[in-house]
């Protein structure tokens, strides 16, 4: 029987101002089981530090996994968060995480342009991912699970609005009537999951905390027109497994 906590983090910084952390709790529950894992008479624990679980009693494992339904969402930049956390006692030196994420990406690009003027926007925003174990970063580092680069440029004659002889010479000219903007925009917004393999080794017996952080960076230029990029997560889950490496 595998034991583990759910517990689900929320970030939700919507006003690009602040990041809002908030732990919806967590509850204990069985299951018989974990899909696609192999069995084992090794007992599978997971607690969180926030628990307040004391290490001392943290049963000696060989895997903990972790499941979280995370949403964040910013206008502009999140620096590294931890999303999942979880403790597993081992005597193995190596530990090998297997953080699986949703990634989604928002980038939308407005371009406006008359007179023949060149207008150009671009959006661009990222969702990375790391783990630390004991405060460590585990190889390779900094993962970029989605990122997309968005550029949008238009050369418009503009709409004719109005001509007047403003001179009155009896002849109009180009220059004496009035254009507004010719407008384009593009619109992409896309979700997808993946999993990266993060590796520690070297490590003393004992208790052993990794910690999955997650970051989201956007950035945009716009000139006559506009941009936005946004980065979203959705649900995660890691497995830790313990295991000794071959020399
Ligand atoms: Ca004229």
């Amino acid at each position: 029987m595998f034991k583990l906590t759910v517990h689900c983090v929320r970030l939700l910084s919507f006003l690009a101002v602040s990041t809002l952390l908030i732990n919806c709790g967590s509850d204990d529950l069985s299951l018989r089981g974990l899909r696609g894992q192999k069995k084992s008479s090794d007992s599978t624990a997971l607690r969180t530090p926030a628990g307040g679980t004391s290490t001392s009693s943290l049963p000696a494992a060989k895997a903990t996994a972790a499941f979280s339904d995370i949403a964040i969402m910013d206008q502009g930049d999140v620096n590294f968060t931890t999303i999942l956390s979880q403790q597993l006692k081992t005597s193995n030196r190596s530990l090998f995480i297997d953080m699986s994420l949703e990634c989604g990406l928002l980038t939308q690009t407005t371009v406006k342009s008359k007179g023949g003027t060149k207008d150009t926007s671009t959006a661009n925003a990222a969702v990375m991912v790391r783990v630390l174990v004991d405060g460590k970063v585990a190889a390779p580092g900094e993962v970029t699970y989605c990122q997309r680069t968005q550029e949008l440029s238009a050369t418009f004659g503009g709409i004719l609005q109005s001509c007047t002889d403003a001179n009155a010479d009896g002849i109009i000219l180009a220059s004496e009537c009035e254009f507004l903007d010719e407008e384009l925009s593009l619109l992409l917004s896309t979700m997808n999951a993946g999993s990266f393999n993060f590796l520690t080794d070297n490590l003393a017996s004992g208790v052993h905390t990794v910690e999955v952080q997650a970051k989201i960076f956007s950035s945009t230029t716009s000139q006559t027109g506009s941009a936005q990029a946004r980065g979203f997560i959705g649900k995660g889950s890691v497995l830790t497994t313990s295991e000794r490496l071959a020399p």
